[in-house]
């Protein structure tokens, strides 16, 4: 059986989330492409990195990322850093020949995220592989709509409509991690997880060409969090807390142009009470419509113009063994997937690709081109007029 050695780099939320793929993802592929080996966790935080070193099964852990880099047993290096820190430890691993899967956005400015792309693009002829973390293309549903958008079933695209909002940050007494700074990651909300929807949208609809926005900030400080991982928004931090200014977007509101003509709009917010994980995208074309909501994940919503009159209308298929990767993740219809099993997915998506040498999507250069709308999208927000994606 092959081995990849993994070397994971932060053990917050996202090095908690991809530990939990990569130790599940034999248990539903198998045989697996390769089974991952859990050698070294690298966290800042001593405490922390050691902490997870036995909470996730690592043979050892670190406090600098360059001692996995230099580790000529490591193949494949998980990058779960705040979003700074993406491009010269991205760069360094590909240049000493490791696999990276980045989370996302890709890198915390424009500069960073083209260097990535071109790293990556440079390795690639080595046969080293590179992907970037958006999971969310590769929900079942997500992967039905694209079928039924690729073989033409809903006609010519013609409106999108997407929305990710979640309420974690709602409260003005959550704490300002690096999320909310500028130089830490590079753009707030947008980066964060308007992001994920723009990705989800090229992928079904082709690339955006242009877009015109608005991006406000409402909560305009938030108390500090000395230390310790992101608890995004589960801690609040009492009236006497230090505080200092976001200076990154609270919302942001879209309109896109797709280069294959379609039209659409993106909203995105992390402080909308009662929306937790609200990744919606519908879309029109001109034989039918359909409708994805998170909150659902097992779910597609579809319409068909040529359905009688008086059966026209959304109807459910609920996505199970017959979809995408169905048949190893829990192969009883109803028994469902969640957060876990897409990041488990991606995992074995990363791996499949090391092992047969094809690079999976996403890539750098995709995550190069959601951050690239990104840019569009705050530039248009300070020109107030519609801005060419570039
Ligand atoms: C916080 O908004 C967050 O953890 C994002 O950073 C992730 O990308 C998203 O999938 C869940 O929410």
């Amino acid at each position: 059986m092959k081995k990849l050695n993994i070397g994971l780099v932060g053990a917050g939320f996202m090095g908690k989330a991809h530990s939990v793929a990569f130790s599940n993802m034999p248990k539903f592929f198998w045989p697996a492409p390769a089974v991952p080996v859990f050698k070294t966790i690298c966290d800042i935080e001593e405490d922390i990195a050691n902490q997870a070193k036995d909470r996730f099964g690592f043979q050892k852990c670190c406090t600098d990322w360059r001692d996995i880099i230099t580790d000529n047993e490591i193949d494949a290096v998980i990058i779960c850093t705040p979003n700074d820190s993406h491009a010269e430890i991205a760069i360094a691993a590909l240049n000493s020949g490791k696999h990276v899967l980045c989370e996302k956005p890709i890198a915390s400015t424009k500069e960073e995220a083209q260097a990535m792309a071109d790293a990556a693009e440079k390795a690639r002829n080595k046969g080293i592989i590179s992907m970037c973390a958006y999971q969310y293309r590769r929900i079942p549903a997500i992967e039905l709509a694209k079928k039924f958008i690729d073989e033409g079933s809903v006609g010519k695209i013609t409106n999108v409509r997407a929305t990710y909002l979640q309420s974690w940050s709602a409260d003005p007494s959550s704490p300002l991690s690096w999320r909310f700074q500028k130089n830490r990651a590079g753009a707030g909300t947008l980066g964060d997880i308007a992001s994920h929807v723009i990705d989800i949208s090229q992928f079904l609809v082709g690339d955006i060409s242009e877009v015109v926005s608005t991006v406000k900030t409402y909560i305009k400080e938030r108390p500090v969090q000395k230390g310790g991982v992101d608890l995004l928004g589960t801690v609040k931090l009492d009236e006497g807390s230090e505080k200092a200014p976001v200076d990154v977007d609270d919302e942001d509101l879209f309109l896109v142009k797709f280069k294959d003509g379609a039209v659409g709009s993106i909203e995105a917010t992390r402080n909308a009470w009662g929306r937790n994980n609200f990744i919606t995208i519908e879309v029109h074309g001109t034989e039918g419509s359909l409708f994805f909501n998170y909150e659902r994940l097992n779910e597609l919503q579809v319409c068909f113009a040529k359905d009688p009159d008086d059966r026209r209308g959304f109807k459910t298929i609920y996505t199970g063994p017959a979809h995408f990767h169905g048949e190893v993740t829990w192969n009883i219809p109803g028994m469902n997937i969640g957060y876990g099993e897409l990041k488990t997915i991606e995992a074995y998506e990363f791996v499949k690709a090391v092992v047969e040498q094809k690079q999976p999507s996403t890539t750098f250069f995709e995550g190069n081109k959601v951050d690239k709308v990104c840019t569009a999208v705050l530039k248009s927000s300070q020109s107030n007029q519609w801005e060419m994606v570039k």
